[in-house]
């Protein structure tokens, strides 16, 4: 690991997909971290006024030790935003080929990050929280599925990178809610979506290989999101 790392406190939620992707690119380049669960239900009150300005997670403070977490003393840096954070662990630690040396790929990496928030991301959750059409997920998926390298395993070829990072919460969330069935949809959609997904050329085998990643299974807590998602659902299952 680079040695230029300062001590880093990651502001932290365990139910939070974008959270886990600042978690997922910690443990990618190994950088030492101290984490703060923040209860978003709950906020602390020092929160937004002394550590993120937005009130969201993930965010950190930067640079230097922090004997007291609810501020961020002057010679530090305060960040936020999931693919900020991402990219800049990625930047501090360049050996671990998250963000990749050669322009095409990096654009590559970045495009791809765009059609998860712009494509995949309102295509499931539309289906998982409305009912919408299983057609729109398909459709998303194949779009990103033409962008996978096509021998794998990850999205760009042989490295994890952060195209991998920016998605992997979210196939992770997807992928629990149809195995489960539990989204506010009609019985049976999430197993027969999961079978769809099988037949799309490219993306099965990238899915599989996103979720046995360990730094995806060491922070996604499988059990307290299933309860979470189930609640979150209960209300509009059809
Ligand atoms: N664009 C942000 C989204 C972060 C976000 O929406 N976080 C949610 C939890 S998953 C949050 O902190 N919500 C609290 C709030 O909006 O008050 C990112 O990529 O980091």
């Amino acid at each position: 690991m680079a040695t230029a790392v300062a001590p880093l406190t990651l502001y932290t939620n365990k139910g939070c997909p974008y959270a886990q992707r600042a978690v997922i690119a910690l443990k990618e380049t190994k950088i030492p971290y101290d984490a703060v669960e923040i209860d978003l239900q709950n906020k602390p009150v020092w929160y937004q006024p002394n550590i993120n300005p937005a009130s969201k997670v993930p965010a950190i403070v930067y640079g230097a030790t922090q004997a007291d977490k609810t501020v961020a003393p002057p010679n530090t840096t305060k960040l936020a935003e999931s693919l900020v954070l991402v990219e800049f662990f990625a930047d501090l630690v360049p050996s671990s080929h998250l963000l990749p040396s050669d322009p095409v790929e990096r654009a590559k990496a970045r495009f791809f990050i765009t059609l998860v928030g712009d494509k995949f991301n309102p295509a499931w959750q539309g289906l998982a929280a409305k009912g919408e059409g299983e057609e729109a997920v398909l459709a998303a998926v194949k779009q990103i599925a033409g962008e996978l390298d096509p021998q794998g395993p990850y999205a760009l070829g042989k490295e994890w990178t952060i195209a991998d990072t920016a998605i992997a919460p979210f196939v992770g969330r997807l992928y629990l809610i149809a195995k489960e069935d539990i989204g506010a949809w009609e019985a049976g959609t999430g197993p027969k979506l999961l079978q769809q997904l099988e037949q799309v050329p490219h993306w099965d085998r990238y899915a599989k290989a996103l979720l046995a990643r360990d730094s995806y299974k060491e922070s996604f807590p499988t059990e307290y999101l299933s309860e979470r998602l189930k609640e979150r659902f209960a209300a509009q299952r059809k």
